[in-house]
């Protein structure tokens, strides 16, 4: 028995300030994550920077940076970015690759600053071009583009000028460049999401604030709201077949005990991510945020016509990253363990992987059915995945087994919310479907791909693309549409 539709997007993901590069090629402008240097498991990302007394200086890539102070691109800095896996330079050799496997769909983002490369209303018709040869080549082989608008990255210039998304007039350069793109590949894309991990959009990387306070955050999330709810009008009026998302990173956690104390620890860590699907899915802010905001005194300025445009502005789909859980517990001393953008608390019934992330299909089952139970919108998994050290054999094989049992338990847990629980699952785009850089330690020895590409944690590699054996074994899947996995 198969519970998927005959339609499911299978696909995979990547994104454009991970796999791109091209970082100053074709017009394009610099974003802060070319400011992001590499990084490891034990050594964080960096980002450099000048002060305003024209003073280099660096700082860990989640730290507030000082008032006033600009990226800066050091010549003897190695950038993961500026080369990435050169999707710019690889595309057609890569989607080739994709349609060999039988992608039905697949994830990318755009790069704003390519676009616009200050971000402003200044384009760049060269980067337009790109991604519209892009699209080509892949609707020349049937695969559909499903694109993130917006992944993890604002043009530098924004940041440096405005403070970012602290900026109320950041709102109005987003919906233009939504506009632009919305009007010009109107007839090439139909899926579209407006921000990555919304809820993890909180540092000048990503948004480009300088200062990560809460007042900052949250006054940065309310201009996101706004801007993406404008953005969802914009595109349907724009084509009404438009299907435009939002996206959170979904970590579920459970209570460590059933210690009623537990249970509201988890209840409080799962509201966090839910606040922002609340505002994007049900168009307004729950009254637990409010209540926090009070106790916190964080005042969000919203201008008349906020609260109406955010109703208005609901999103027609739900994107989600799902790679782990997490457990939440009182008690000081529980044991933590990594993970996506957190240090998390080690569930003694789970394995882990090599950065320390939960490994946990029935999760992904369990985090469907709570989606779809509280909104009851079309749900899209476009990441998961299995972040590991890949060996090239005396043979030129890769023997990526661990991934291919990732992916199997996941997709069984996918289908038994398809098939038993009835959840209306769309299509699963699993991450880094070629090796890309890895967005938390900036490094190239964490591997997500079906394909791998030559290339090292300093820049060194030939950029040759392998497949792994997952390359087959998905494949099989998508060609079987699940079914070779009974
Ligand atoms: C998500 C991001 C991706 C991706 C992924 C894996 O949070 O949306 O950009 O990188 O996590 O994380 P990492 O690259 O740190 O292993």
């Amino acid at each position: 028995m198969n519970g998927f539709s005959k339609d499911f997007l299978w696909g995979g993901a990547t994104a454009a300030n991970q796999y791109e590069g091209g970082y100053i090629s074709g017009g394009k402008g610099l974003s802060t994550l070319d400011a992001i240097t590499g990084g490891s498991h034990t050594s964080p990302r960096m980002i450099t920077y000048k002060t305003v007394e024209g003073d280099i200086k660096k700082t860990n890539r989640n730290d507030s940076l000082p008032e006033g102070a600009v990226g800066y691109i050091d010549p003897n800095t190695y950038y993961p970015s500026h080369v990435a896996t050169d999707f710019y330079g690889h595309y057609k050799e890569d989607i080739k690759l994709f349609s060999k496997m039988g992608f039905k769909c697949f994830r990318m983002s755009l790069n704003w600053s390519r676009i616009a490369p200050n971000g402003t209303k200044d384009l760049n018709e060269e980067g337009l071009k790109f991604y519209d040869d892009v699209f080509d080549e892949l609707l020349k082989y049937g695969i559909e583009p499903v694109v993130t608008i917006n992944h993890f990255d604002i043009p530098m210039y924004l940041a440096d000028t405005l403070d970012g998304w602290s900026s109320r007039d950041v709102i109005d350069y987003f919906v233009f460049f939504c506009e632009t793109i919305f009007k010009r590949y109107k007839n090439k894309v139909k899926y579209w999401m407006t921000f990555n991990e919304i809820n993890f959009l909180r540092s000048w990387t990503q948004i480009g604030i300088h200062n990560n306070d809460d007042r900052t955050k949250y006054q940065a999330a309310h201009h996101l709201f706004v801007a993406s709810a404008k953005a969802v009008k914009i595109g349907h009026e724009i084509n009404p077949d438009f299907k435009i998302g939002m996206m959170v990173a979904y970590i579920p956690s459970y209570p460590m005990t059933c210690k009623p104390e537990d249970v509201m620890e988890a209840l409080t860590f799962n509201r966090e991510k839910e606040f922002y699907m609340d505002v994007q899915c049900k168009g307004y802010y729950p009254a637990h945020k409010i209540k926090e905001f009070e106790r916190k005194g964080v005042v969000i300025k919203k201008e008349i016509g906020d609260d109406e445009i955010i109703k208005e502005g609901t999103v027609d789909y739900i994107g989600f990253s799902y790679y782990m859980s997490t457990v939440s517990s009182t008690d000081p001393n529980v044991q933590r363990t990594g993970g996506n953008q957190v240090t998390a608390c080690k569930n003694p019934y789970l394995e882990v992987s090599d950065w320390g992330w939960a490994v946990d299909p029935l999760g992904l089952r369990i985090s469907l059915c709570q989606i779809y139970d509280r909104y009851n919108l079309p749900l899209f998994i476009v990441e998961n995945g299995f972040g590991a050290v890949d060996k090239i054999e005396e043979d030129g094989t890769i023997k990526d087994d661990y991934r291919i049992d990732y992916f199997k338990k996941h997709i069984l847990a996918m289908r038994d919310a398809v098939q038993l629980d009835g959840v209306d699952l769309i299509g699963y785009t699993p991450w880094g479907c070629i090796d890309l850089v890895s967005a938390g330690t900036g490094e190239m020895k964490k591997r997500y791909g079906f394909i791998y590409v030559d290339m090292d944690d300093t820049g060194n590699g030939t950029l040759k693309r392998i497949k792994k054996n997952s390359f087959e074994w998905y494949r099989e899947v998508i060609a079987s549409n699940g079914s070779c996995l009974d």
